[in-house]
């Protein structure tokens, strides 16, 4: 089977990088199997041992053409970003590479201001406006609006359009241009994810440029969130960052049940009558589907069986918990040491109350800087987060693997604890936020930025040894046994 993969590698590079991945996961296989013949070795909880041989990677290519600029472009593309902050985020990255595909000039997008968020800050109160423009110089020309000659030159007003989600660069070649060209104005409307996954290299790595380093908060942002991140850091050497969506508007949206009984089927399904349009679900359908978000009390559980003991430092980011004090109890009682944005930064905060997007960013920030990611949900912020992660090093990241974790929950009291930990971490193999636990290409690209992650030329040296079992073996064995021991001091 490699034989025929090392031909295929021959003729296209894409191939190659397959091969690379199926000898970087034998490898590890081998290594595993090592330790209990069984490929179920621990890993290590807090740190992906694998984690160093790969590094975020996205700069331009040698040929990369110069940014277009603003007297030279084809008009001006004006963006309204759709949803909450992290669902703009991923509007503005696009934004930016389309303008790259058209040879437009960029004007600042303007953010959503009736999403379910509700939040009248604009792009300069969010992100570094400044830096935003400078950073991507050399990709796109960006200016912070269209200059007033122009506007009063045009006849009409610009014209407006709405693409389709996930569009290839040429629809926006065919359908847009044409009308950039002729209009010199065109505004795209309810924008987020509106390019399609994969792109070429040159874009894909243009997109990691935008999102992980043009799109910086501003410096009151920044200066909190960082502080809450030392304050964290000063009670405890590491901790975890557990995002937890279990706002009551969300809980109904997703038409699940979570144990509350008469009292919580009452209120939920009030909530629901809000959106006529959803379709009557089954609550134990979406739960087998893994459509359901864990409860804060799941996560303990999921947690404390991975191997993070009592007194490890969680930090909470949230909205409004549904079930308040009452909800967040199991949780507490099995991590006492929870802290939330309000308990570190009581005062601090209050300028920033009444913007859930700005309190959305400061959550973003300390999750981003947390020792492990671990999150209820599989949202917007936890795909951007992991990708992110995942970019800066691959830190530690988990996100639950809800269908195989949700028969586990409803049998917890069949088993004891030992057995219940064990079955925990199997189902989590593959959830935890090691490098190699999508296929390049796989997902989506704001989850597994694979372009923009390159590997050490240790790795491939790694890669080979695959070829050579018995050396393999012996190396491995003396990594593996530290390795084990370190997870057997972590749980303790
Ligand atoms: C954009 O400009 C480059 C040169 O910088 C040119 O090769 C390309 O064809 C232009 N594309 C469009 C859509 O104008
Ligand atoms: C952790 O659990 C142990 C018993 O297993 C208990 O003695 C200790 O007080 C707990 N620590 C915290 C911080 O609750
Ligand atoms: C040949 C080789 O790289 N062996 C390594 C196996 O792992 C141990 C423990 O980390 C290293 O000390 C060896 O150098």
């Amino acid at each position: 089977m490699l034989f025929g993969l090392g031909l295929i590698s021959l003729f296209t590079g894409h191939m190659a990088s397959d091969l690379e991945w199926y000898s970087h996961r034998l490898v590890r296989r081998t290594l595993y199997s090592t330790l209990d013949g069984n490929y179920r070795a621990p890993i290590d909880v807090w740190k992906s041992q694998y984690s160093q041989y790969y590094y975020g990677c996205c700069e331009r290519g040698r040929r990369y053409a110069p940014a277009v600029s603003e007297r030279m472009s084809n008009g001006y593309l004006l963006i309204g970003t759709s949803g909450g902050l992290n669902q703009q985020r991923t509007g503005i990255t696009d934004a930016v590479v389309v303008a790259r595909i058209l040879n437009a000039t960029l004007v600042v997008p303007e953010l959503d201001h009736h999403s379910f968020w509700k939040d009248d800050s604009d792009f300069v109160h969010i992100f570094d406006v400044d830096w935003f423009i400078s950073y991507l110089a050399k990709d796109i020309t960006i200016v912070r609006r269209v200059p007033d000659k122009f506007m009063r030159s045009m006849e009409k007003p610009p014209y407006t359009m709405r693409v389709p989600r996930k569009s290839e660069p040429d629809y926006y070649l065919d359908q847009v241009l044409p009308i950039l060209l002729r209009r010199q104005v065109v505004q795209l409307t309810k924008f987020d994810y509106r390019l399609a996954n994969n792109l070429d290299e040159d874009l894909q790595k243009l997109r990691c440029r935008v999102n992980f380093h043009a799109l910086r908060f501003t410096k009151p942002i920044q200066e909190l969130g960082q502080s809450i991140v030392m304050r964290m850091h000063k009670m405890a050497h590491r901790f975890i960052a557990v995002h937890l969506r279990f706002e009551s508007d969300m809980l109904a949206f997703s038409g699940c049940y979570f144990g509350g009984g008469e009292k919580e089927r009452h209120e939920l399904g009030e909530i629901r009558k809000r959106w006529t349009t959803l379709p009557d679900l089954s609550p134990d359908g979406e739960r087998r589907r893994g459509k359901c978000p864990l409860t804060p009390h799941e996560v303990g559980l999921m947690l404390r069986a991975l191997g993070f003991s009592n007194d490890t430092y969680l930090y909470v980011a949230s909205g409004e918990i549904y079930g308040g004090d009452e909800t967040m109890q199991p949780l507490r009682d099995l991590f006492p040491n929870i802290y939330t944005k309000e308990m570190l930064a009581e005062e601090e905060l209050k300028p920033f109350l009444p913007f859930s997007s700005r309190l959305a960013a400061i959550d973003y920030i300390v999750c981003d800087e947390s020792d492990v990611f671990a999150t209820n949900n599989n949202g917007n912020m936890a795909k951007i987060l992991a990708g992110r992660r995942r970019y800066m090093g691959h830190k530690r990241t988990i996100r639950p693997n809800a269908k195989k974790l949700s028969t586990l929950f409803s049998a917890r009291h069949q088993m004891d604890w030992d057995t219940f930990a064990k079955k925990v971490k199997a189902c989590q193999r593959g959830f935890m936020g090691e490098p190699d636990e999508m296929r390049p290409g796989r997902g989506e690209f704001h989850e597994f930025p694979s372009s923009c992650v390159c590997k050490r030329p240790y790795a491939d040296e790694l890669s080979k040894e695959v070829y050579r079992p018995p050396k393999l073996v012996a190396i491995n064995l003396t990594k593996a046994d530290s390795l084990s021991n370190g997870i057997r001091r972590g749980s303790t």
